[in-house]
């Protein structure tokens, strides 16, 4: 696999003694100036428990608008990048400790050894905003129980553990607020295959060193550990929690209560097991068919076939899956959060780059028919997809065209809207538009702007009126 050439590199010390991987403190982080109760017994409610309507679609406003994410799976995984003593190791790369049954202390003797000094916060944001991203997720633990921050909770963190000597979650938050995208963290709640009494999914626990009680682990690492989140990275966007294993309600009550150190965070449906906290659903891998009408989500999905880092995984989604992707959730009201999976060098694979500059381009011209838009009122429109804004007085329709009419016309079946315009996005050529067949027909020029997607505007008067 290339990896990108794009100069990630910056002045850094580096020290140069591997420090001795330690275990969880048994000590709670203290949050300043505020005591938070989170025993099972009298459950505190989380802001967004307690907040009305217009409270709840005032904090999800930039959400809904954005569209569009990174998704980052970081960690020591990317060491092995899917080989265990020389043998391909089946599945994603972020679950080799899993899969290969690796024992704990082989594991974390990777940490010595994890040295990222490409790592470039600037650059990876810089190459999101550049997709037209308007928001990053990364993982600061994931289920190999590493922490990819500066943790007093534990010193099993990419601080204290490797010669790196540098927290990356610091350095996206300062380069998020520069660059104004939106930050969130992945946080492992309750798999852990590294801290006595984690939860381990598939297999159970594979090592006697990861037996324990799931309460302790709970207090001891990861109410803590979400508390350093919360506190100490400035505003926090999306806390991004995943596979609730044996995440009972009182489980779920130690860590909903601390939301409320960021009162204007929005979180995923993936806290407790049965998948009833948080402001949005999580289609994985996929798109819902007819999206998922009354409710904000957001589909994850990988550009090859792993989120951790595989040296050898190349299959690539080209840009045109990738893109026509985007606009098909837009066009059914979701946001698309597209993983990146950085090496142990710290180096976002060339082919995502690549990809994510290609996007780019296109979101340069056609970013209006994505951001901040909602759902198509067609059912089905054989050429495309359409994404909506209603205007004071009417609405525009973003006609996403995959497949270029060869005759000249496109049909807009049973839309019944009087129309005002009808023009190209890039470069604004009006076209021409007549009712037919029960609704509107719109002339097209012999070639189209954009082979992946092509986006005609069309303004109507009056509320959206189609019979499908
Ligand atoms: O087990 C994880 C997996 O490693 C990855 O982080 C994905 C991303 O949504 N979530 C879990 C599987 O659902």
């Amino acid at each position: 696999m290339k990896i990108s050439r794009r100069d990630f590199s910056r002045g850094c010390a580096i020290a140069t003694t591997a420090l001795v991987v330690g275990e969880a403190l048994p000590v709670l982080a203290q949050v300043e100036g505020e005591h938070i109760d989170t025993s099972s017994k009298h459950p505190v409610p989380s802001i967004q428990d307690t907040e009305t309507p217009a409270q709840k679609d005032a904090r999800l406003k930039w959400f809904r608008e954005a569209r569009f994410g990174m998704f980052i799976h970081w960690g020591l995984y990317a060491i092995p990048a899917g080989r265990w003593n020389g043998q391909e190791v089946p599945g994603i790369g972020e679950w080799i400790m899993n899969r290969a049954s690796i024992p704990v202390a082989d594991y974390k003797a990777l940490a010595p050894k994890f040295n990222p000094t490409q790592f470039n916060a600037a650059e990876i944001v810089g190459l999101a905003k550049e997709a037209g991203m308007k928001y990053i997720v990364i993982t600061s633990k994931h289920h190999d129980g590493f922490a990819m921050f500066h943790s007093r909770v534990s010193t099993y963190n990419i601080y204290d553990a490797t010669p790196f000597k540098r927290d990356p979650l610091k350095e996206l938050a300062e380069a998020c607020r520069k660059e104004g995208l939106k930050l969130g963290f992945y946080y492992s709640q309750a798999q852990d295959w590294h801290h006595p009494g984690g939860a381990a999914a598939r297999t159970g626990h594979w090592d006697p060193a990861q037996d324990g009680s799931m309460d302790d682990y709970l207090d001891q690492v990861a109410v803590p550990q979400v508390k350093e989140l919360l506190s100490n990275y400035g505003p926090i966007s999306i806390l991004w929690w995943d596979t609730p294993k044996d995440m009972i309600p009182s489980r779920v009550q130690k860590l909903l209560p601390l939301l409320k150190l960021q009162p204007d965070i929005v979180t995923n449906n993936r806290l407790d097991k049965d998948k009833k906290t948080g402001d949005f659903s999580t289609p994985e891998q996929k798109i819902p068919a007819t999206g998922l009408p009354g409710e904000d989500w957001e589909t994850c999905m990988t550009m090859n076939t792993t989120w951790g880092y595989k040296s050898f995984d190349e299959k690539w989604k080209s840009t045109e899956t990738l893109l026509r992707n985007l606009i098909d959730i837009a066009s059914k009201g979701g946001n698309y959060l597209l993983n990146v999976g950085p090496t142990s060098e710290g180096l976002i694979p060339a082919p995502s780059v690549e990809r994510l500059e290609a996007i780019g381009r296109w979101m340069k011209v056609n970013g209006e028919a994505i951001y901040g838009t909602t759902a198509s009122p067609f059912k089905e429109l054989a050429w495309g997809r359409c994404t909506t804004k209603a205007e004071p007085q009417g609405a525009t329709l973003y006609l996403h065209v995959f497949d270029w009419p060869r005759d000249g016309h496109l049909l807009l079946p049973g839309l019944k809207n009087e129309v005002q315009s009808a023009s190209l996005l890039s470069g604004g050529a009006r076209l021409a538009v007549e009712a037919r067949d029960g609704g509107i027909q719109i002339t097209t020029p012999a070639s189209c702007p954009d082979p992946i997607s092509s986006t005609v505007v069309l303004k109507v008067k009056g509320a959206l009126d189609v019979r499908n």
